[in-house]
């Protein structure tokens, strides 16, 4: 492999936002394919997905590497052909009456590192407004978080919302965040439970591709 290609990867592991758009740059420079380049960067944050999985890396170091990740990412977009450069759609978003954002942001980077492209709706998204943005993007995925006993309800009500707009199938719905189990997404009707975003983007990029 290309030796920048290598030292891509490398800096993007170790979260080097600056060297990863120096690397970047330098490779478009050279004229290697936009492509080549994205498949390096996902790659790297490939290895990252599966040490966080294995608790060999923490929330900080996944963070400083997607943030190197957006900034190769960004510079790589206007060089990239969209449909070879994302696999599918997604949109993601914690529920109503719950602010906690950072595993739902996880959930989001790991799913970019797939080459999903991501409709981040935020934090305390009504029913009304998931349903709404299915509508309107018709994404292949719908992930909910929620970090609350009192919030998680909220998911609930999602999956019978999509029922009465029917669009539940037409989406693959999967539910995450600290108080949800597997028991309960097979309880309210979710598609998939995922206990890690690490998971997360593993089984939409499976359910996207008909795996
Ligand atoms: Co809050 N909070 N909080 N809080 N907070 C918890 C969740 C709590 C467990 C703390 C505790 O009491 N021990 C508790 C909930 C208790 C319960 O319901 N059983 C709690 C409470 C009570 C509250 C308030 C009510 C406190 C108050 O005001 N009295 C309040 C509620 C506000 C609201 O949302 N309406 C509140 C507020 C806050 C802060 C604003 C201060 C802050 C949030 C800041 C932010 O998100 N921007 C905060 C924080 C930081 C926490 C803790 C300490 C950490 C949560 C976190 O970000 N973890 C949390 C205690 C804890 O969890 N130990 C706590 C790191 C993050 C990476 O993990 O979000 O679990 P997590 O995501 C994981 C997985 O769950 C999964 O992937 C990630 C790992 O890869 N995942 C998904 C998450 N979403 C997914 C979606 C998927 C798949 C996987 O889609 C398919």
């Amino acid at each position: 492999m290309n030796e920048i290609l290598i030292q891509l990867g490398e800096n993007l592991q170790k979260g080097r936002a600056k060297v990863v758009g120096e690397l970047v740059t330098q490779a478009l420079a050279d004229g290697i394919d936009a492509n080549e380049i994205l498949q390096s960067l996902l790659s790297g944050m490939d290895i990252v997905a599966e040490k966080f999985k294995n608790n060999e890396v923490y929330v900080p170091e996944v963070l400083i590497a997607a943030r190197a990740m957006n900034t190769g990412t960004q510079l790589l977009k206007p060089h990239l052909d969209n449909a070879a450069s994302t696999i599918g759609k997604a949109i993601v978003g914690t529920v109503k009456g719950d602010l906690h954002d950072i595993g739902k942001n996880l959930v989001r980077m790991m799913f970019e590192g797939k080459g999903i492209e991501v409709i981040d709706l935020g934090t305390n998204v009504s029913a009304e407004a998931f349903v709404d943005a299915v509508r309107e993007h018709k994404p292949q995925v719908l992930a909910l978080s929620a970090l609350l006993t009192t919030t998680m309800g909220e998911m609930a009500t999602i999956v019978q919302a999509l029922k009465t707009a029917e669009l539940r199938d037409e989406v693959f719905v999967m539910v995450g965040g600290a108080p949800v189990t597997e028991h309960f997404c097979q309880e309210i009707g979710a598609d998939a439970y995922a206990a890690d975003a690490a998971n997360a983007a593993d089984m939409a990029k499976a359910a996207i591709l008909g795996k």
